[in-house]
């Protein structure tokens, strides 16, 4: 079926996307993701649930052709020495690629194989990340400011999350002498 043509609004400043249908994640949906889970354990018990991100996206009927587009917020923050970050997902359809587009603020987009080979991208402003498809991909906040980016995938890709909730990523991108560091998950399970 023949979908009509849309206009949207982007802000770049705020990262905000009009029209779009809005999902914030907060603490307790990420507190399987961070690998420090005591400290979000007890972040949470004190009655806190901060903002970890909010995403801003356009979906289109989830067939071959069709693109998704949308924004990212990230805000800045640590669970432990573990930056904020995105819970990271690989496409269900695997020949899925993504680009992203950084607008505003200083992150990393971790990559992984299904075997756990990682790559990681600094992005900022005007930086482009083609996450090739089969690659898992997370965005870590690694600045003291909001990570804005702009992202784009085929309608049709899916997000599968059970595998990094149950294996995680095989890298953490930690806070070190006031800058970031990529270490090896200790709890990182390899496959194949
Ligand atoms: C990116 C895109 C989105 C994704 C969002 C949040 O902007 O990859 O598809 O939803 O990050 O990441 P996640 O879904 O892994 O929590
Ligand atoms: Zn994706």
């Amino acid at each position: 079926m023949a979908t009509d043509p849309k206009h949207l609004s982007l802000d770049f400043a705020k990262g905000t996307l009009v029209p779009s249908t809005s999902t914030t994640r907060t603490l307790k949906d990420l507190q399987d993701f961070f690998a420090d889970t005591q400290t979000a354990q007890a972040v949470l018990k004190s009655g806190s649930n901060p903002i970890i991100y909010e995403v801003f996206e356009s979906l289109q009927p989830p067939d071959p052709g069709n693109l998704d587009i949308g924004t990212t917020i990230l805000y800045p923050g640590r669970i432990g020495s573990e930056f904020y970050m995105t819970k990271g997902h690989y496409h269900i359809k695997e020949d899925s690629s993504e680009i992203y587009v950084g607008l505003a603020g200083d992150g990393v987009i971790l990559l992984q194989s299904r075997s756990g080979n990682p790559r990681w991208i600094r992005m900022g402003a005007g930086d482009i990340v083609v996450v090739p498809h089969k690659w898992g991909h997370r965005a870590v906040n690694v600045g003291q400011g909001r990570l804005i980016f702009f992202f784009i995938y085929p309608a049709e890709a899916g997000h599968d999350y059970e595998s990094i909730q149950k294996q995680g990523f095989s890298k953490l991108v930690v806070e070190k002498n006031n800058t970031f560091e990529v270490v090896d998950n200790p709890r990182f399970t390899r496959k194949g």
